[in-house]
């Protein structure tokens, strides 16, 4: 069977890729795996159909025979275990892989949500202006660390991985605050990310769903 991913109707970030089911895209165009999208209203995701998917009534799942899964990060580990290209050959350097790909989601994504959170939610509260330069700093702090790992290197632990598409993805949700700028080597690490031939055609395909969707409403 054809996995089958869900994506978002008609995506809030207005097609620039923001989206979990980006990063679902991008580990299958890189692997070559086929797959098909299911589109949800945010309505649909809150519905039992989905929520027997999704316990949280969330986007991206998967679905592939009688397997279904939740979150990105274990989408992604599964197809990388499944297909030759997303994980090393070596016990030893896929087990880092992996951990680079947790680190991506539990120690880097976090703050980056925060902030996302204090522009959405919380501009409006009184004390938006003064939580915001911690908020920022925490990702900054981030950010050095990343960078100072990172040094010159194209990717972050050898070849291109599962770990790289994962903090990518991750690093990408910075993009309108301008932040990994100031980390020249960040910014070409998510450059390069970008310019790969897997990454456009999953942006691209997004992107179309968004368009569609905008067409039609
Ligand atoms: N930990 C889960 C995972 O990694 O899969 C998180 C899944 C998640 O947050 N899904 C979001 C969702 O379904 C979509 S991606 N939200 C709807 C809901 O909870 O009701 C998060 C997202 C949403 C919107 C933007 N944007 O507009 O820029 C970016 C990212």
């Amino acid at each position: 069977m054809t996995p089958v991913i869900t994506g978002f109707e008609c995506s809030p970030d207005r097609g620039r890729g923001l989206a979990r089911d980006m990063r679902i895209r991008w580990a299958f165009e890189e692997v070559g795996q086929p797959y098909a999208v299911r589109l949800l209203s945010f309505a649909e995701m809150k519905q039992p159909a989905h929520l027997a998917r999704h316990p949280f009534g969330q986007i991206p799942t998967y679905e592939e025979d009688d397997l279904v899964l939740f979150e990105s990060g274990a989408i992604i580990l599964h197809i990388a275990e499944r297909h030759a290209g997303l994980l090393p050959d070596t016990a030893t350097a896929r087990a880092r892989a992996i951990g680079w790909m947790f680190a991506a989601l539990n120690t880097v994504e976090p703050p980056i949500l925060d902030l996302q959170v204090a522009m959405v939610l919380e501009s409006d509260k009184p004390w938006h202006g003064d939580r915001l330069p911690a908020v920022k700093a925490r990702i900054r702090d981030r950010l050095q660390q990343l960078s100072d790992r990172l040094g010159d290197a194209d990717w972050i632990d050898g070849g291109f991985s599962a770990a790289d598409l994962m903090m990518v993805s991750v690093l990408l949700r910075l993009k309108s605050s301008g932040l990994v700028n100031d980390y020249p080597n960040l910014a070409a690490y998510v450059a390069r990310g970008e310019a790969r031939p897997a990454y456009r055609r999953a942006f691209d395909a997004q992107l179309a769903v968004f368009e569609a969707a905008s067409a039609g409403g």
